[in-house]
């Protein structure tokens, strides 16, 4: 018959077995700096690995009528009744327009080496193309110097869902002219900041903001057919590979660029040879209209038989265009796709999550940390993907403020340990992910959930802007300290 003691009791017991000598080393091993040098020898990331957080300009900014800002069709949506939660619109959301040095020294408190954050559209080309508004540039500029300041490396999305309504107005992504439209414009960022900023995406998540045309709940708010949602995704990814050619044209030497994309993260469900296999032909499969042909130059022959009728239609050229070679990958990763490894021609099953699982405060945020390891292994065998970020991860929370004013969010902390933890396996066996951007530094406009779904790791207060940190910004702060789990 098995036993178990207290810890209490253990030492009682071993101190009447153990020499005093051996008892001093077992509680000195027990000493706090002790633990963290234990801690710090283990899990540790590689030097010079960049530790962030992210944010988009809908999200964070607010003053959306301030100095000149154009319309973008977030606004439009947020202000059209009955779309978003309680009528939640980013009309203020967290004011860091006005207050973005304040938020750089949260960033800095963290300990943070780099910042991903996104250029408002309307901004800086308040009709989406022509005119330049010279005040929303002057924003942006004065961002990238106070993080450079910091000491923190800035890199820029060009475009997080935000689409101009004058360009929603003539058919948005549903016009090719959009994605002319989206070169000239990411042509113009980087030409103006790329002497400071030297990472750059295109486009954050295609496939979400192609949602907003066949589901209700996100801006624009259409619904179109299979055909037409394969055409606009089809002028999205060109709209990445022309902007990426314009970027390069305006762009100093040095500059890089990528894109974030929320791709299926394929996953084993079980890691034996036949589902790692299994996972491996679903991530090419299940990213066809994105990330493949944007990787491969090719949409795969199964993806345009599945489609028949309504696949997209295309030119050479454009194919071509869509391939052009980045000079990273980024990649939005929250949530697992699990595969399993399957009889039929296909060679995949995908596992559809069950109603009971833990999840995070989101419904869609199902927990599986492991896909932080395989979707960026699987990426780098599939592709020979060279160098990739982490350009989101992170967790929604039903975070409340304690009467003594902090934020106990041990669901997030938890998350977050077990998601880098699969990260750092990963890295530590040579996938090349070069950093881990947090989603996301505050509190901020979950675009249809509104104010209600909190993913910051400073808790905002939305009447006051009051920021205050959470337990997970302690957790963050120690893992950067130490660039290891902790
Ligand atoms: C991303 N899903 O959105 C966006 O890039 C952020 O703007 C957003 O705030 C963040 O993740 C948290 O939601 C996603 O349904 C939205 O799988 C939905 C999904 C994934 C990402």
């Amino acid at each position: 018959m098995s036993q178990s003691f207290s810890r209490r009791t253990l030492l009682k017991l071993c101190g009447s077995v153990l020499p005093a000598s051996a008892l001093l080393k077992l509680s000195s091993a027990l000493e706090p700096a002790a633990l963290a040098q234990a801690g710090n020898s283990s899990r540790k990331f590689p030097d010079g690995f960049l530790w962030g957080s992210a944010t988009a300009a809908y999200q964070v900014e607010g003053a959306y009528k301030d100095d000149g800002r154009g319309m973008s069709v977030w606004d439009t949506f947020s202000h059209t009744p009955g779309k978003t939660a309680n009528g939640d619109t980013g009309d203020v959301a967290d004011d860091h327009y006005h207050r973005y040095k304040e938020d750089i020294q949260l960033m800095k408190g963290l300990g943070l080496t780099c910042y991903r954050f996104s250029v408002s559209w309307s901004r800086i080309m308040p009709d989406g193309t022509g005119t330049v508004n010279p005040k929303g540039l002057d924003f942006y500029n004065r961002l990238v110097d106070e993080l450079l300041r910091a000491n923190i490396q800035p890199f820029c999305t060009l475009f997080h869902w935000d689409l101009p309504q004058a360009l929603q107005d003539k058919g948005g992504w549903q016009s090719k002219d959009t994605s002319k439209a989206f070169a000239d414009y990411a042509g113009l960022m980087a030409g103006k900041l790329s002497d400071r900023v030297k990472h750059f995406m295109t486009l954050n998540e295609i496939s979400s903001f192609v949602d907003g045309y066949v589901n209700l709940k996100n801006a624009p708010g259409l619904e179109v057919n299979p055909a037409q949602l394969a055409q606009l995704t089809h002028y999205a990814v060109l709209a990445h590979g022309l902007g990426t050619q314009a970027i390069r044209a305006a762009s100093k030497p040095g500059t890089q660029v990528g894109l974030a994309e929320n791709l299926s993260a394929c996953t084993p469900v079980v890691e034996t040879e036949a589902h790692i296999k299994a996972a491996s032909i679903a991530l090419r499969e299940e990213n066809a209209h994105i990330f493949t042909v944007i990787m491969e130059g090719k949409y795969t022959d199964a993806y345009l038989q599945r489609l028949g009728a309504a696949a997209p239609k295309f030119t050479a050229e454009e194919i071509k265009i869509i391939g052009t070679p980045l000079d990273f990958v980024g990649m939005n990763i929250y949530t697992p796709s699990y595969v399993k490894a399957s009889d039929s021609p296909k060679g995949y099953e995908m596992v559809p999550f069950p109603e009971v699982y833990p999840r995070m405060f989101s419904p869609w945020l199902n927990v599986g940390p492991e896909g932080l390891y395989w979707a960026p292994k699987l990426a780098t065998e599939v592709w020979k993907v060279k160098n990739i970020y982490i350009t989101e991860n992170g967790a929604s929370a039903d975070d409340k403020l304690t009467p003594e004013g902090t934020v106990l969010d041990i669901g997030r902390v938890m998350y977050l340990r077990n998601y880098l933890t699969q990260l750092q396996r990963g890295v530590s066996e040579g996938v090349p992910v070069r950093g881990y951007f947090l989603w996301s530094l505050m509190d901020n406009y979950e675009w249809t959930d509104g104010y209600e779904r909190r993913f910051g790791i400073h808790y905002v207060d939305f009447k006051t802007q009051k920021r205050t940190p959470k337990l997970s910004a302690e957790f963050y702060k120690a893992v950067i300290a130490r660039n290891g789990v902790a």
